[in-house]
């Protein structure tokens, strides 16, 4: 099979999603085609079977944006035509879907589209009003359209008023690439003094990750339980989030990483993950921990509880109950047992529920699919 990928490559959870599909179907035989602004940040550009197009961008003086919607979806349609690609497979919804939509209508090469909506492609962004009516019609217009939880395709179906299949394919992971092995003294020892506990949140530190949540509920932790907060990630709230570290007096108890790439080998060393999100289709982070024999301390909403089982994988709370959040952290950080059997379920969760192969092989079930039903109508 032959399939092209388009998603945004910086870090975040589709363009993570998006890759380490690529790389599965590519690990299977298949030819895949990765279309991107930029090189997708979790792929060397050595892996067999695997390609990369580039989207040119276009300026012109009279306009203030480079057009990149119009660069992506001549693109898009070139690359089918040129390696004769069947199958087109858009992760996060906005521009691409539209774009692949597009492109099946210039290209000489006809082709299969899939569209797998990843969370504010369909919560926040999906919501604003000049978006809104483009994005439905292009997700419409996808011969297969999936997403990442139960609550988003309840989400899609009631806000997006869509009412057509939508499958479900949980994110998943590489169990051989987070595993608890990977934590080390000295790199914990970049990070905290002996004797610490380390609370780690790694985000893009958009309002939606409650970064300032964090904050206040590790301050009322730290009350209790020696620790250090370790914020990896980089973003439009992390100024806010130092102000706010200084404001509460813990700043001396904070540790900034800014963006580490790959984040494999740090996680393990923490004791335990605070992602208190307002709004989470899935939660990677949550999923990368578990598989690392750490426990999350995340908020109940949206897809989450998927993900993390309360009392079993992780522990969980809404967002703003910061002493909750907080209660949650000084356990984990005390009562050893606790921790030791909710390490233990998380990684056999992760293993369970979320493999990395059994996904990809989901996704082939439903290329395979579409290619079928074409057949049956032609
Ligand atoms: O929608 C976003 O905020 C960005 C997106 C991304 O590209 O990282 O994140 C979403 O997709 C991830 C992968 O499927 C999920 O794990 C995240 O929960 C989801 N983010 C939200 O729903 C806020």
């Amino acid at each position: 099979m032959k399939v092209g990928i388009i998603c945004h490559p910086s870090i975040g959870g589709s363009g993570l999603v998006a890759t380490q599909l690529g790389i599965g179907l590519a690990h299977r035989g298949h030819e895949v085609h990765f279309i991107s602004r930029a090189m997708p940040f979790r792929l060397s550009g050595r892996e067999s079977n695997v390609h990369f197009h580039p989207v040119e961008p276009v300026y012109y003086p009279l306009f203030d944006d480079s057009l990149y919607t119009f660069s992506l979806t001549a693109k898009i349609a070139e690359v089918a035509e040129k390696h004769d690609v069947g199958i087109m497979h858009a992760h996060y919804s906005i521009p691409h879907s539209l774009c692949v939509h597009l492109a099946r209508q210039i290209s000489r090469r006809d082709f299969h589209t899939v569209t797998t909506i990843h969370g504010t492609d369909s919560t926040l962004l999906g919501q604003d009003r000049p978006l809104y009516p483009l994005n439905r019609f292009s997700i419409d217009q996808s011969d297969v359209v999936t997403t990442v939880s139960n609550f988003q395709r309840r989400y899609i179906r009631e806000h997006l008023h869509l009412d057509r299949d939508i499958e479900v394919i949980h994110n998943f992971i590489d169990p051989d690439a987070f595993k608890p092995e990977l934590a080390s003294l000295e790199t914990r020892r970049t990070m905290a003094e002996d004797g610490e506990k380390i609370v780690m949140h790694v985000s893009n530190f958009r309002l939606p990750k409650n970064t300032a949540g964090v904050v206040k509920a590790f301050a009322r932790a730290v009350r209790k339980v020696r620790a250090r907060l370790v914020l990896i990630g980089d973003g439009p709230e992390l100024e806010q989030v130092k102000v706010l570290c200084r404001e509460l007096k813990i700043a001396n108890r904070v540790t900034f990483m800014g963006k580490v790439n790959p984040i494999e080998a740090i996680i393990p060393n923490a004791d335990c993950v605070l992602q208190p999100s307002y709004t989470e289709s899935f939660g990677m982070v949550s999923l990368e921990a578990m598989a690392s024999g750490v426990p999350p301390v995340t908020s109940t909403r949206d897809g989450i509880p998927e993900v993390v089982v309360h009392g079993e994988t992780g522990l969980t709370a809404d967002p703003d109950d910061h002493q909750g959040l907080a209660d949650h952290v000084v356990a984990l950080c005390r009562d050893d047992v606790l921790h030791e059997k909710l390490a233990r379920n998380g990684r056999q969760r992760a293993i369970d529920h979320f493999l990395w192969d059994r996904q990809v092989d989901r996704y082939l079930q439903t290329y395979n699919q579409c290619q079928d039903n074409q057949k049956i109508s032609a």
